[in-house]
């Protein structure tokens, strides 16, 4: 069986990765159709060898699409999803438009993958730092209850799409120019600066982007009372976010079994060498398919604390990979 595929927001930075990674995956593709902004029609794109055209996005281009992969940003998601799943199309949903739907599964394949089964039409990529955490989190929790999370994640320029990635540099050009910053997608300047995520407060003093952490790993998990509370930082890394994660559990938790877990899990490369001081690092982590997990190690103010720190590629298992996984699964 082959199926004829769209991606919505094609030409991003998340869109350009999904189509290099339907090629190289070789997904079952009979005819591809790529959708943008009318910023981008006339445009064209590589796929295996063959020059494609960007299209605007209208009402009429899901007619005859069996799987959508959508990655324009919430508001396009709201407008356009339901109109692709009425033209008869399997919609997975990069935004967070639709991801506390109850209806709605939220997929991480290395740890719920049967929840994509029961769709309806849409299904849900999760947020980046979410799903980089997930991944590393879910064997360690399957062999020991988590009881608590406190993580805090120094998330890169990509989080924020191709035109951020291309903004921080620019800064970084005008600084070293003795020139003031300009500041357009970013509320501040983010060479050589770091700012707390930049998405709306709560009332608790909580950004949208720790709560996604909360809300979205609670439902991938299936635990609606898991303990988490987050941090989370923007760092002029240009691409692939870090996390450094402190776990509790209810009995102590030996890091050399957690590394050995860690090891065989799925998605997962332990990353240490504790005689060079080497452990995962954005540039390392870029262009890869795993989240890289080190420093495994004992919390100190804790006897049954565990401290680890990961990186993954945001745009790669963050976004694109883990929805080219899910229409895997929908094709097997
Ligand atoms: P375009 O390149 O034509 O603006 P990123 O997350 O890297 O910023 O990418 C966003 C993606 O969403 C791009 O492919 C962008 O297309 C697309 N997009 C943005 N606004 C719209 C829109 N109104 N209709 C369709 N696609 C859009
Ligand atoms: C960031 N993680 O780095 C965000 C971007 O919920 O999909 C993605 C927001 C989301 O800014």
């Amino acid at each position: 069986n082959s199926y004829k595929v769209a991606i919505l927001g094609a030409t991003g930075a998340v869109g350009t990765e999904i189509l290099e990674l339907l090629a190289s995956r070789n997904f079952p593709v009979s005819q591809l159709k790529l959708l943008a902004s009318g910023r981008s029609a006339g445009k064209t794109m590589e796929f295996k060898g063959e020059s494609l055209p960007v299209e605007m996005v209208s009402d009429r281009s899901f007619d005859g699409i069996d799987l959508v992969l959508a990655s324009a940003g919430g508001s396009i998601s709201k407008e356009l999803a339901p109109k692709a799943v009425s033209a008869g199309a399997v919609v997975i949903d990069n935004s967070s438009a639709f991801r506390m739907q109850p209806q709605v599964p939220l997929v991480v394949p290395e740890v719920n993958p049967e929840a994509a089964r029961n769709h309806q039409g849409i299904i849900a990529n999760p947020n980046c730092t979410t799903i980089l955490m997930a991944v590393a989190l879910w064997p360690l929790h399957q062999h020991q209850p988590i009881k608590r999370v406190v993580v805090s994640t120094y998330q890169s320029a990509s989080g924020a799409g191709a035109r951020a990635m291309e903004e921080v540099k620019q800064q970084a050009r005008a600084i070293l120019a003795g020139k003031e910053p300009e500041t357009h997608i970013f509320p501040y300047p983010l060479a050589f600066n770091l700012f707390p995520h930049n998405t709306p407060l709560n009332e608790q003093g909580y950004c949208e982007e720790e709560m996604k952490m909360v809300n979205e790993t609670r439902k991938i998990f299936n635990a609606p009372d898991f303990s988490l509370t987050a941090t989370c930082v923007r760092v002029p890394v240009l691409r692939a976010h870090s996390e450094a994660i402190n776990l509790e559990f209810n009995e102590p938790f030996s890091p050399s079994q957690a590394k050995s877990i860690l090891s065989q899990a799925p998605g997962v490369k332990v990353v240490e060498d504790w005689q060079a001081n080497y452990f995962p690092m954005p540039v390392d982590a870029t262009g890869k398919d795993e989240v890289l997990v080190g420093r495994i190690r004992q919390d100190i103010s804790h006897p049954c604390g565990l401290e680890l720190w990961l990186c993954g590629d945001q745009i790669r298992k963050g976004a694109a990979l883990n929805a080219v996984q899910i229409a895997e699964l929908l094709v097997k």
